[in-house]
């Protein structure tokens, strides 16, 4: 029995020109004259994802046929970045799209320009599983990706008068031409009601929930296109709809307008994303986004790509449901619900088959980011779960208090239900009990979840924990993103490395060719050059090119320390202005920040004010800014990463010890050729080991130290009693240096940091300044520093999402790509 396919348009120029013209005729009911450059984006997205169609639907009918075990990545976050770019690379397309759109008089990079990219996710979290699922079309490994489709994703960001602004994010607004929405696939999901206890046909004692209300969620599938391995994997996000109950209502009780407005109730729950990534508010609607996505998810898995009549007594061959955190955790009491429940499943089967299923990554190392939800909230929305979790966390105690002979301590450190201050079900404990794996995303990490976070969970499971390092895209992140460097890479070494990135290895001889060389820095000068168009075109902001371009993007969070650089900078300001440091003694530097803040967080927006007010004097000073501009484009976001990672010379990585989980920024600026300043955080430690000590700039305490000061009492006041540098620095801000006079503007972040200063910014100070004389010492010798950046590049291709996919697959998943065919 074979599929009738339709044929895919031919790969010419000619071929690609006659699918364009029927895309913007038919699709977009225009014509070339009349077309406005979203009718020609639009048309051009169609047109190439009629190039991806046939794999697509191939590549879902060979994967349900051979019923492979498939991986199941469940995420309340995807930061996708533009979909016309990455589909283009994986395709091959690129220079047939050019040619034919040329022929038109056309610009294909003009089109680029125009797509909103999906930005799904807050940060690290959410583009991780974006590198994710494209490693694992392009590994060709059996696999679906779940989560929300939001209709307002990440806010926008804009500043006024240096202070953050948030706008909503209608991405969705000028048509979503990636999108397949499948309405006649609906999910129905309960909340509320109660659950009863009942005698079934066997006499036996079962119970059932009886949701108050529903919701329908409709699946949206999104091509994942494998690079040039004619895979095309399904990312499948849900949207919330009234359900059809809602209509009956209307014509019941004829209140027609109070029926359309408990539809838009219903519909609120996939209407936007939190912008928090750390400090989580417990907000209702945030619960029912997680049982919302997780239940429509598991139904979809076990109706839609299991055979009818499968026996879920074998569901883990089938299936490892890998849990992006702890968001979305309910799946575990939910999976439990399905088979006891509906299923008739004895509990122990159940549990069985339920921790085999499920396998649960850690992201973070701060105790207020790890999510916690009050008892009386699970209770009322989600009454039959809170029962399951009781029971589970009965039973897993008992567990406890055997093995321990009765610690009862021991049993209330363990319990999955937090006592105080309320009553609360602890996500990452349920999550560890839950599943059969548990993973930090670098080796510090997972030592330090082994050691701290979830020690008495390692004492009493110890090969239930694991790590597996973090990785990136090389695809998009390399590839599309630094076309310069890769065609240097692809002669020396031939195009292996994008999908084989350790073949970057080969590189390391080049390390030491002074042509190669210089040809990495034209590559750089280039990728420079491109940045300051960009920066000029979209946010009117000047800079040169011909400085050292040091970089910190990333979320704004005090443990990231945006303040230790700004201290940086501030110490740069005194010292030219009091005349301590000649400006031609100083090397010549771009300062870029991008960074957004969670809208709540009121210090991180202190921060960036700061930031931008200091930006802004420094900029303004006749001799400072000669040789230090500090740039903050904003709304940081994928696409702006694309343009300013291959161009960055000084990657800042620079949390306190033992506070970065990971960091994956980090990564792709190796990947990119520049050089690392950081801390011994997350995966800094394994970049550093990787490309040597000599190629990379450490500074600053220690895991063991940090939690040492802080064990004996630490003091702030003390290092800027005894820093003069220092001092100076923050009496500036103080004074009001840099918010014209008024030193009450930025009181709150100098008194915290002398006070309190949770992240010990002024204790790494000193260790940071003398770091940053390191850089502009190596700096000054290009030749050695583009020979640690080629060698950066060299010695990175560990990096790559591919190896991640290879590290989840043998030590978590025990699933394997599918072989040709
Ligand atoms: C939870 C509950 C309610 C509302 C929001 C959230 C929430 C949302 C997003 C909590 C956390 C996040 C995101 C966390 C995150 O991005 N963590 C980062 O993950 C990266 C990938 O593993 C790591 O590299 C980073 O170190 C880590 O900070």
């Amino acid at each position: 029995e074979t599929t009738p396919l339709i044929t895919s348009p031919e790969p010419t120029v000619e071929g690609f020109v006659r699918e364009y013209l029927r895309e913007l005729n038919f699709s977009q009911g225009t014509i070339l004259e009349r077309a406005t450059t979203n009718d020609q984006y639009l048309a051009l997205a169609r047109t190439v994802r009629h190039y991806l169609m046939s794999r697509w639907m191939q590549t879902t009918v060979s994967q349900y046929r051979s019923q492979a075990k498939a991986v199941a990545y469940l995420s309340a976050e995807y930061l996708l970045g533009r979909q016309l770019d990455n589909a283009l690379i994986a395709t091959g397309l690129e220079e047939v799209a050019a040619e034919a759109l040329a022929s038109l008089g056309l610009d294909l990079d003009e089109l680029r320009e125009v797509e909103v990219e999906p930005g799904l996710g807050n940060g690290g979290l959410g583009r991780l599983a974006a590198c994710f699922v494209d490693s694992l079309a392009t590994m060709s490994v059996p696999a679906i990706g779940y989560g929300i489709r939001y209709e307002y994703g990440i806010f926008r960001q804009r500043f006024d008068d240096g202070r953050q602004v948030e706008e909503p994010d209608n991405w969705l607004d000028n048509g979503a031409p990636w999108e397949f929405a499948h309405p006649e696939h609906e999910v129905a999901v309960g909340f509320g009601g109660r659950t009863e206890t009942y005698t079934d046909d066997d006499g036996r004692e079962r119970t059932r929930w009886l949701p108050g209300w529903q919701v329908l969620g409709v699946p949206y599938n999104y091509m994942v296109p494998g690079y040039r391995n004619g895979r095309v994997n399904t990312l499948r996000l849900w949207s919330a709809r009234a359900t059809h109950a809602f209509d009956l209502k209307i014509f019941n009780y004829g209140d027609y307008a109070e029926a359309v407005r408990s539809q838009t109730f219903a519909e609120n729950i996939s209407k936007v994303l939190y912008p928090e990534d750390s400090t989580p508010q417990g907000k209702e609607l945030r619960l029912q986004q997680q049982y919302f996505f997780v239940a429509c998810s598991i139904r979809d898995f076990i109706d839609q790509l299991l055979p009818p009549g499968f026996d879920l007594h074998d569901l883990p061959d089938r299936v490892v449901f890998q849990l992006n955190d702890t968001h979305p955790v309910i799946a575990v009491p939910e999976l439990m619900r399905i088979l006891v429940d509906e299923r008739g499943f004895e509990w122990d089967d159940a549990w069985q088959v339920t921790q085999r299923c499920f396998a649960y990554t850690c992201h973070t190392l701060l105790p207020e980011a790890l999510e916690v939800w009050p008892v009386e909230l699970v209770g009322r929305l989600l009454p039959r779960h809170l029962e399951i979790v009781y029971r589970i966390n009965d039973e897993f105690l008992a567990q406890v208090r055997e093995r321990s002979g009765g610690d009862e301590l021991l049993v209330r450190r363990m319990s999955i239900i937090a006592e105080h201050p309320e009553r609360s079900v602890r996500m990452a404990y349920l999550a560890t009990v839950g599943g059969s794996k548990v993973n930090g995303v670098a080796e510090l990490h997972s030592q330090l979840l082994r050691d701290k976070v979830l020690a008495d969970f390692a004492a009493f499971w110890p090969e239930k924990f694991t790590n597996v390092t973090n990785g990136v895209t090389p695809r998009r992140f390399v590839k599309l993103a630094n076309p310069g460097l890769s065609g240097l890479i692809t002669e020396a070494i031939g195009d292996g490395w994008v999908t084989d990135l350790d073949r970057l290895r080969e590189l390391e001889p080049l390390a030491d060719d002074a042509e190669f060389r210089r040809r990495f820095r034209e590559v750089k000068a280039a990728n420079k050059d491109r940045l300051v168009s960009f920066l000029a075109a979209r946010d009117g902001i000047a800079i040169d090119p011909a400085t050292m371009l040091d970089v910190m993007v990333k979320r704004l969070h005090e443990y990231k320390r945006q303040l230790l650089k700004l201290l940086h900078v501030v110490t740069l300001y005194d010292r030219i202005t009091s005349g301590d440091l000649a400006a031609a003694d100083v090397t010549p530097r771009t300062v870029v920040f991008g960074a957004k803040a969670a809208p709540g967080y009121v210090m991180a927006k202190e921060i960036i004010a700061l930031i931008n007010h200091v930006g802004a004097v420094v900029n303004a000073h006749p001799d400072v800014s000669r040789v230090l501009r500090v740039a903050f484009p904003a709304n940081y976001n994928v696409t702006v990463a694309e343009t300013l990672v291959p161009a960055a010379d000084l990657s800042e990585q620079i949390s306190l010890a033992g506070k970065e989980a990971s960091g994956t920024g980090n990564m792709k600026f190796a990947l990119n050729g520049a050089l690392t300043i950081g801390t011994d955080d997350g995966a800094n430690v394994e970049i550093r080991r990787l490309v040597g000590d000599e190629n990379f700039f450490l500074f600053g305490l220690t895991e063991p130290e940090a939690s040492a000061v802080a064990e004996a009492g630490y003091r702030p006041a003390s290092y800027y009693e005894e820093n003069v540098s220092l001092r100076r620095a923050l009496d500036l801000i103080a004074r009001g240096t840099f918010s014209g006079g008024d030193g009450s503007v930025f009181e709150r972040v100098v008194s915290n940091l002398l006070s309190e200063d949770r992240f010990m910014v002024l204790a790494d100070y000193q260790a940071y300044l003398d770091a940053q004389e390191r850089v502009e010492r190596a700096y000054a010798d290009p030749d050695a520093w583009s020979r640690s950046a080629v060698l950066n590049v060299a010695r990175s291709g560990f990096f790559s999402s591919d190896r991640s996919m290879r590290d989840y697959l043998d030590r978590v998943w025990h699933a394997a790509p599918l072989t040709a065919g």
